[in-house]
């Protein structure tokens, strides 16, 4: 792992299922010269949703740029700066890429960032039923389901179905 100047860790990968990510020695201001990459990395068939509870990053050359998987060139999800609290953000894919860039001087408070992961891949276990009064069970197919609760015994009901259908192309039959 490599640290800035004042202990936060400035690239690291998180993977638990939940989270915090923290610009450096938040909210005291994060100091200059920095170019940060955390990776949010969830189980496959996951997505990440991120939730800005804190945002304040001297406009426009610090920023933080938000993108959808691992790779330099992923899809940007979205750039921030300044001091409006970003509104939330899910990924389409399980890795979230976060870099933050400081220029040479001024800083803000910083941000201050959950995160949360969510299986996104099913199968289907019961699916005769297509009018929408039906129950269709689907089974999860992430391994690492950490909250039980979101999904009981492993089902979903049709309308939460409903909406994934159109997401990943469920076969409807
Ligand atoms: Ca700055």
């Amino acid at each position: 792992q490599c640290f800035s100047q004042i202990g936060f860790p400035c690239m690291s990968n998180f993977t638990a299922a939940m989270g915090t990510v923290l610009s450096p020695d938040y909210p005291e201001g994060y100091g200059n010269n920095l170019n940060c990459v955390w990776l949010i990395i969830a189980e496959p068939g996951s997505r990440i949703h991120l939730a800005f509870n804190d945002f304040d990053l001297e406009p426009p050359y610090d920023f933080l740029t938000v993108r959808d998987g691992e790779l330099v060139d992923a899809v940007v999800l979205g750039r921030f700066s300044g001091a409006e609290v970003p509104s939330h953000l899910t990924s389409n894919s399980n890795i979230l890429q976060l870099e933050f860039q400081a220029d040479h001087s001024m800083s803000g408070r910083g941000f201050n960032i959950t995160y949360s992961s969510e299986c996104f891949s099913f199968e289907c276990v019961s699916c005769s039923g297509k009018d929408s009064h039906q129950k269709i069970i689907l089974k999860c197919l992430c391994d690492n389901v950490q909250d039980p609760s979101v999904y009981p015994q492993s089902s979903v009901s049709y309308s939460l179905i409903f909406h994934y259908a159109f997401a990943l192309s469920f076969p409807f039959h």
